[in-house]
């Protein structure tokens, strides 16, 4: 072993010298050997006790697990991500001590860690993340993967060291509800489009991927008894392309992938506005008897289901049951956002017929939260989704709902709606929010963002995506990052985390790992990016 690496050690002088020796190259170098700082994750950790010697990851490291399939399958899920460029074998076994270890619900004070917590704990034998659940095993495993250096994530062998910094993390989740969420109705997005977006949702501990299925421009789920929803509903998009829906297979391969990063995914069907696709395919939805033409332009709030047809709750029937045989997730969203084609007097009887069937299939309702205008269901959630200054009035009926047993889940367009421009330069997004760079996205607190609505009602903190103006997979990196991991850390960290100046030396660590990864992102310059 000595002799294999005295000649790469001279190979790497001498390229060092031919390349002229300069104080900044030295000073990197030196960086790449120090282990990353145990706190220097996003989402910041509960807690974070540094010390002691940090761990090294070579060639003779195992990761061990124990006998359950899920430790089974976070621990072959770790080795995928670290051996392509460590370039070491990594063995996942159950057999002997010390290196990499997984444990579920052994000792440590697993218990207290709930449904999604860990800890980490790290020295010179080892490093061990203790669980109560799987979930919290996966999400120790990102931290893990944040506190190895930025060419962890490349898919070719890179040098190392391997380094993770010595001492104990604890960590659990502020909110239980940390969302992200892709219409994939203004552009329709390919279940690899998807599967990727879920792994960047992944490394930050987000756990769920809200879909907004239907929408004026596309409807992107097959529904057996109504076919035409999708195979007419569905052949195009914003802008007039070919659009594309999901077959169930197709869906449960997104909803199983979800699944193996710890994700639920909320399917989303927006009504009784924002309905066009299902109006064009099916004459007998609308009041007058007659489809619309199939709509490729991005204006909001034109189309209304029939609320006086009792053919309209026939299809809601169809669709919430099969959309429901479809999700083993606890939601489904029903939209209910800016019905301004129908009365109110008819929002009010929809929502009061739509809701029960929700419930009646097994799930849990999401709406809008227009959906406080009406009656809300026992135990719904309302999606926030107004801004720092929206009207006192507005605010009032959803902290009133939140008082009266609503949970909130928030999504302020003005702090997390990702389709927002940074700036006015931003070549792609909305502005009708407003400009939302990096820190006005990060700098709120959930908490206290309605006042009067009651702590145990927020039930975490949701980043839309909307895509009108979003076409490829590139564009869906570009608005998301780095904004996403503001919303999600806002989400899984404590109150008294929030800083913004630790927030951006923290968040500008991950630039190195999205190049890696292949996400461009917004080179924000309120955030101290190392330079390249
Ligand atoms: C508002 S937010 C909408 C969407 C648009 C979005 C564009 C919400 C519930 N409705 O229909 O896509 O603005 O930013």
């Amino acid at each position: 072993m000595t002799q294999h690496r005295t000649p790469r050690l001279l190979g790497t002088l001498l390229l060092v010298a031919a390349a002229g020796f300069s104080l900044a190259g030295a000073e990197a170098s030196a960086a790449d050997r120090t282990a990353t700082p145990l706190g220097r994750v996003v989402p910041a950790p509960a807690s974070v006790d540094a010390g002691g010697s940090p761990y090294r990851i070579t060639d003779a490291t195992r990761i061990r697990v124990d006998d359950s399939p899920e430790t089974r399958r976070v621990g072959a899920y770790l080795a995928g991500i670290l051996r392509p460029s460590t370039g070491f074998s990594l063995p996942v076994t159950s057999q002997g001590t010390g290196g990499i270890r997984l444990r579920l619900g052994a000792g440590s004070g697993a218990g207290s860690l709930g449904a999604e917590g860990y800890r980490l704990d790290s020295g010179r034998d080892g490093v061990t993340i203790t669980a109560g659940k799987a979930a919290g095993l996966f999400h120790g495993v990102q931290t893990l993967r944040q506190l190895l250096p930025a060419a962890v994530e490349r898919n070719s062998v890179q040098p190392g060291p391997w380094l993770v910094a010595g001492g104990t993390i604890k960590d659990t989740p502020r909110y239980g509800y940390r969302g992200a969420m892709l219409d994939v109705s203004r552009h329709f997005f390919t279940v690899a489009q998807v599967k990727r977006y879920i792994d960047e949702l992944a490394l930050y501990k987000v756990n769920k991927l809200h879909l907004h299925l239907g929408d004026d421009q596309g409807w992107r789920i097959a529904i057996d008894s109504w076919p035409r929803l999708a195979t007419y509903g569905g052949s195009t998009q914003v802008g007039g392309g070919a659009g594309g829906f999901y077959t169930k297979a197709d869906y449960r391969e997104i909803v199983r992938y979800a699944a193996s990063r710890y994700l639920e995914v909320v399917p989303e069907i927006d009504m009784p506005g924002h309905t066009n696709a299902a109006l064009a395919s099916y004459a007998k939805l609308n009041c007058d008897g007659t489809a619309p033409p199939l709509y490729t332009g991005t204006d909001v709030g034109f189309s209304s289901l029939c609320v006086a047809k009792p053919v309209t709750y026939d299809f809601v029937d169809d669709v919430v049951r099969e959309l429901a045989a479809l999700t083993p997730g606890k939601y489904l969203h029903i939209g209910g956002d800016e019905a301004h084609s129908t009365s109110h007097a008819d929002y009010v009887t929809f929502m009061d017929k739509v809701q029960p069937v929700v419930a009646k299939y097994g799930k849990t309702v999401i709406g809008w939260h227009q959906l406080t205008g009406a009656t809300p269901a026992k135990g719904a959630l309302a999606q926030y989704w107004g801004l720092d200054d929206t009207s006192a009035a507005e605010k009032a009926q959803v902290v009133k709902a939140a008082q009266s047993g609503t949970g909130l889940v928030l999504s302020p367009a003005d702090r997390v709606y990702l389709d927002m421009k940074y700036t006015a330069d931003t070549p792609l997004g909305q502005d009708w929010a407003g400009l939302v760079e990096v820190k006005r996205a990060y700098d709120w607190d959930p908490g206290t963002y309605l006042p009067g609505a009651p702590g145990s009602a927020i039930r975490g903190v949701e980043a839309p995506l909307w895509t009108e103006t979003v076409v490829t997979g590139a564009d869906i990196d570009y608005m998301a990052f780095p904004r996403l991991p503001g919303a999600a850390e806002l989400g899984w960290s404590p109150a008294s985390t929030h800083d913004w100046d630790t927030y951006k030396v923290r968040l500008a660590a991950q630039g190195p790992r999205w190049e890696a990864l292949g996400i461009g992102y917004y080179r924000s310059p309120q955030v101290p990016w190392p330079s390249a």
